[in-house]
């Protein structure tokens, strides 16, 4: 038979799954569902590789389910707002609605090339007024339940670029893009109350058991919840700039309160802008703590530094023992009090800091099997178990009772509050110290200044204030006649369009013109496919309750903290306001791997594309040649594909070299989903070989089946039982594989069986109709198989062999086939043979062997015969299907 041809072959059952919208999923089904789905894209363009892996995965799940009879929902969509638009206006020219939507047409096609079983009557890009009207309402809905809410925030200022930018832009104080100095500015900010749901965002986690563990640490990290305690220092009023007298600070190691040796407050502490008003070395100090940023790993790796303000605080448990108030360059106003009391002795950050200021320490904790007379600490502070020492009434305590014991006597100790009257849940009124918990999570901040995002529906008037825009005016729509030509949130600049009369009571007012964040319109996309066509509610409830949760979703590790988060705070803020009535939107998530690649580096520091290097393999491993110049480049590290290193690959020109199943079956061989999967050029020339083999032996399959009876024959010989049950073996592994997204285990065992159809085949030397019934029967039967085995993986191979072998329809609405469990039987079983009790070796027997068989085969093998040395056999003792002990 002819070599197939995937480029002939591909394009063409694209159309006939297109023509026939087979993949389209129907809400009046009545079948169960199954929701696959992968990380929608960015359109930035082009398809990456990644890409390629990340839907391929998410596709076999699909097709698997499908043919296992459940309605299987499988959307696609686009991330559509965000920055790189808007710099596509600015240094091209072209609108970001234009460009977005250019490059969705683009990347679309692309996606289709791949043979995905997409449903694409539910697409949707989020900068679709459809799709972000619905967004505006949740917006205005949640600030009804006061899950949205205006917030003075302390936000880093571009002074150049205009606009806010997130920590992670921060590079040594200055913006990422401009270089500008970042000013630390107050402003108005709209934040999401993700924190109200921090428990509950932390328990929930417990439940998610088809989530890795590895995700679920990361957000537990993320929502990071500390028990410890809110204490009031006194503070000795002579110190104190204006009186004020204490000063609250967070811990977590209420246990170690006998080795404090400093206070510290953050730069922006109240306590410390009063300290510096009349300290102008303080506040220089201050002003430049604050250029260095906030953000936790700007603190964590800086060098500490503090301030003695000269305030004093006194000891709770000790009224004559005066701590020096420090102003500390690692202390965050934005988490506790933004205040703390320094333990260097167990804690290493101020280990550091006393040794520099010389403050000294002294170890409250002792380990066990320690001295406590010669316990020191240097350089090295102590946070383990053990006994308490120096520390008065806690002495000889473990740190749990010396915790629960200084609790005690703190919430009893009352003294008056400074500023009454306290805050509802407070805890005891006047009580010197309140056990807490903490959470490092944030509310979500959402405003950015930004002109290609979705807008924030509310007006502001200088009568009513705030006013929501009503919902009958929604969407807010982004005005399309924008200009570039200066820096700044381009809607701002508009002459028109955020000039507008106030709903409420009908004077001049203004829009917002700060845009969503765009993690808000991925937070609950997932909700909005299940009924995309609604247009007048986010979600229909009957449907949305039923196709929900999503029971695969598939992506990359990156979205692992902020996107899932914020996703799962979604869904019960939706459930809160009545959209939905789940609090988890994926039951399975799935992160997978990288596709990497090795990197070359030519001598003048810049990177050479793989195609670009010859690689010689000599006794002193491999080195790498440019083919153009034959000079020498280095080999570097393999690391993600990436256009900056230039160790990429189009997927285009693969699919154009190999076609789309040859791409497929390399991303799924070899290396589980979950790891990292090395580019390899030989091997995905291996994946084309092997496409070619199956397509050879399809066809000599067929020519047999042709022949074959078409009735089930009555009995099978030895060849086709083996035959048989060499299919069914692999359709029973491959089909528990698939389910548990082990596919590099399932390519494995499709290509053991297809050896095992070939040896079949090879056999008869010239294949014909002549092979006996029941084996020509058995080779169409395990043909059939061995093509919707693989049909997930490589769909558009399977449905041209689906047709040499006269099947009717498409493989992809095919029923997955029918296990027969008795061919998954072993005929044999192998037991362990001991010689009084040492094993000595193994026999295989029949399965239905009786005692007295199985004890004539082991006293018949040589090891026994020479274990018992001569000996004579006093008893056989047989533990049915596992071992036999010769006792001589
Ligand atoms: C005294 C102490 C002694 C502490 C000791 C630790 C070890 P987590 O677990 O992350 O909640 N802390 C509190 N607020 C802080 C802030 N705004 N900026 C920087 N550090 C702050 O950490 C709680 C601990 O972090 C608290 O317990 C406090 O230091 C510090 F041997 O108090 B600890
Ligand atoms: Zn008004």
């Amino acid at each position: 038979s002819e070599r197939y041809n995937a480029r002939e072959s591909e394009p063409r059952w694209q159309r006939r799954w297109d023509e026939k919208a087979i993949f389209a999923s129907r809400n009046d089904d009545p079948r169960p569902k199954y929701y696959v789905l992968e990380m929608f894209p960015y359109p930035s363009g082009r398809i990456h590789i990644g890409h390629v892996r990340n839907y391929t995965l998410g596709d076999v799940l699909a097709r698997f389910m499908r043919a296992r009879g459940y309605n299987v929902l499988h959307p696609m969509g686009w991330d559509a707002f965000g920055l790189p638009a808007e710099n596509a206006a600015i240094e091209r020219k072209v609108a970001p609605k234009a460009w977005t939507y250019d490059n969705i047409a683009a990347m679309k096609k692309q996606l289709q090339s791949i043979g995905l079983s997409l449903d694409w009557s539910r697409e949707f890009a989020t900068c679709d007024p459809s799709y972000y009207k619905h967004q505006q309402k949740l917006f205005l809905d949640f600030l009804r339940a006061g899950l949205a809410e205006r917030e003075k925030r302390k936000i880093n200022w571009d002074p150049v670029d205009m606009t806010v930018l997130a920590n992670e832009q921060v590079i040594d104080g200055r913006g990422w893009r401009s270089g500008a100095v970042v000013e630390l500015r107050e402003m108005n900010q709209w934040v999401f109350k993700i924190t109200k749901y921090a428990q509950e965002l932390l328990d929930a986690l417990d439940t998610l058991d088809r989530w890795p563990d590895k995700v679920r640490l990361m957000q537990r990290n993320w929502i990071g919840r500390s028990e410890g305690m809110l204490i009031r220092f006194a503070l000795d009023p002579a110190t104190a700039p204006n009186g004020e007298s204490e000063l609250k600070i967070f811990t977590t190691r209420h246990d170690t309160l006998f080795g404090a040796k400093f206070m510290a407050i953050a730069p922006d502490h109240p306590l410390a802008l009063a300290a510096a008003a009349k300290n102008p070395k303080l506040a220089e100090f201050i002003a430049e703590a604050k250029r260095h940023g906030t953000a936790q790993e700007i603190i964590d790796t800086q060098e500490k530094q503090g301030f003695d303000t000269g305030i004093r605080a006194v000891h709770p448990f000790d009224p004559n023992w005066k701590l020096p108030v420090y102003v500390a360059n690692f202390v965050l106003m934005e988490y506790g009090t933004g205040a703390i009391f320094g333990c260097p002795a167990h804690d290493q950050r101020d280990l550091d800091f006393v040794n520099k200021y010389r403050l000294g320490n002294t170890p409250v904790v002792c380990p066990e099997g320690q001295d406590p007379k010669t316990f020191v600490i240097t350089d090295t502070a102590y946070d383990g178990d053990g006994r308490m020492i120096n520390s008065r009434f806690l002495d000889g305590m473990t740190i749990e009772q010396a915790k629960e014991e200084v609790a005690k006597r703190l919430e009893a100790e009352l003294r008056p509050l400074p500023n009454p009257p306290p805050q509802a849940g407070e805890g005891r009124v006047g009580a010197v110290g309140e056990r807490q918990v903490n959470f490092r999570l944030r509310d979500w901040g959402i405003s950015r200044q930004r002109y290609w995002g979705c807008p924030i529906p509310v007006i502001h008037c200088p009568t009513c204030g705030v006013v929501p825009v009503p919902d009958k005016d929604l969407p807010v729509v982004l005005p399309e006649d924008v200009s570039f030509d200066r820096p700044g949130n381009a809607l701002d600049h508009h002459p028109t369009w955020k000039h507008v009369t106030c709903p409420q009571c009908g004077g001049k007012a203004t829009r917002e013109t700060d845009t969503m964040d765009t993690f808000v319109d991925s937070a609950w996309y997932f909700a909005r496919f299940t009924d995309p066509w609604n247009e007048k509610a986010p979600t229909t409830r009957a449907v949305v309750d039923r196709l929900m949760p999503v029971d695969w979703y598939i992506g990359g590790v990156e979205h692992a903290i902020l996107h899932l988060l914020y996703a799962r705070f979604f869904t019960r803020a939706m459930k809160a306001t009545g959209h939905i009535a789940f609090d988890e939107p994926f039951a399975g998530q799935y992160t997978q791997g990288m596709v990497v690649y090795e990197t070359y580096r030519k001598p003048d520091g810049t990177w050479a594309a793989p195609d670009e290097v010859r690689i010689e393999a000599g006794g002193n491993g491999r080195r790498a040649f440019l083919i153009d110049t034959g000079e020498e480049v280095v080999v570097g590290p393999i690391e993600k594909m990436s256009k900056s290193k230039r160790n990429t690959v189009d997927p285009d020109d693969i699919i154009a070299t190999y076609g789309a199943d040859v791409a497929r079956w390399f991303m799924l061989s070899d290396s589980p989903p979950d790891r990292d999967v090395i580019w390899s050029d030989e091997r995905v020339q291996g994946a084309s070989r092997f496409v070619q083999r199956l397509w050879r032996l399809v066809n000599e399959s067929a020519d047999i089946a042709k022949g074959a009876p078409s009735a089930r024959p009555a009995a099978f010989g030895a060849d086709a039982l083996a035959l048989r049950k060499a299919a069914h073996g692999a359709l029973d592994k491959v089909s528990t594989g698939i389910e548990k997204l082990h596919f590099n285990v399932c390519l494995a065992h499709i290509r053991e069986f297809s050896n095992a159809l070939a040896d079949v085949l090879a056999r008869d030397a010239q294949p014909s109709p002549d092979l006996p019934p029941d084996l020509a029967w058995s080779v169409r039967e395990a043909a059939v198989i061995l093509v919707q085995l693989f049909a997930p993986m490589m769909p558009h191979l399977a449905e041209e062999c689906w047709q040499v072998l006269g099947q009717p329809g498409l493989v992809s609405e095919a029923a997955w086939p029918q296990i027969e469990r008795d061919l998954l039987v072993e005929d044999t079983v192998t037991l362990v043979v001991q010689v009084n009790g040492k094993k000595r070796g193994e026999v295989t027997v029949a399965r239905t062997a009786q005692n007295p068989e199985i004890e004539a085969a082991v006293l018949g093998l040589d090891t026994v015969k020479q274990a018992l040395g001569g000996n004579a056999v006093r008893k056989v003792i047989i533990v049915p299907m596992r071992i036999v002990n010769v006792v001589g």
